[in-house]
């Protein structure tokens, strides 16, 4: 499997295409992706760990509910009855095998979290293979929205200076989520993800 996406025909698929024909440099040089999920989650799929004991209900879908940019953004949920659930999105890209790339990566996240009392921990960040447990995934700061008092969802414009080394497949793995360390119920918003790669 090349993707985690439908066949060509796609709205998805050809987002992605238009995503990326701004990459002035083609695939050996780098790679350019972004998307604010206004047609579709554009070659994300969702992931979770640490979901049980008790077994702990969440969800990630698309919404048009609020948004940074456009209409739609992505919705993760859970209630964290277990103070330890991880449930991200992620997202696979082909590099060439074997170099070390530089990444810029942004996206905006909605939190309600105020105060630092009882803030969740961000996932974000790259990784060479496919992140499926909590030892696997890249761990970026607090959710912690910067108001004192609760005001609701605030959109915090996030942005990392990354590098990944790819193995012999030459992936490499996007995610973004939120790590429960308190037991709430809660929501959280991404939108307008932007992410480079560039060999050094
Ligand atoms: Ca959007
Ligand atoms: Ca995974």
């Amino acid at each position: 499997m090349r993707w985690p996406i439908p066949p060509l025909t796609s709205l998805a698929f050809l987002a992605i295409l238009v995503a990326c024909s701004d990459d002035p440099a083609g695939p050996d040089d780098g790679l350019v992706f972004e998307t604010s999920f206004e047609a579709g989650f554009d070659g994300f799929v969702t992931d979770g760990t640490d979901l049980d004991d008790p077994p702990i209900e969440w969800e990630i879908e698309r919404t048009d509910e609020r948004a940074d940019d456009g209409e739609w953004s992505v919705r993760l949920e859970i209630e964290n009855l277990n103070d330890a659930g991880k449930i991200w999105i992620e997202r696979r890209f082909e590099l060439e095998p074997g170099l070390v790339y530089d990444v810029e990566l942004s996206y905006a996240l909605a939190s309600a979290d105020f105060g630092d009392i009882n803030t969740w921990t961000v996932i974000a960040g790259v990784t060479p293979t496919d992140p499926e447990s909590a030892d696997d995934l890249p761990f970026q700061g607090s959710t912690a929205n910067g108001a004192d008092d609760d005001v609701g969802f605030v959109w915090l414009e996030r942005s990392h200076d990354l590098t990944v080394t790819t193995g012999a497949s030459g992936e490499a793995w996007l995610s973004l989520g939120v790590w429960g360390t308190s037991e709430f119920t809660r929501s959280y918003y991404l939108d307008d993800v932007r992410i480079s790669f560039a060999p050094r």
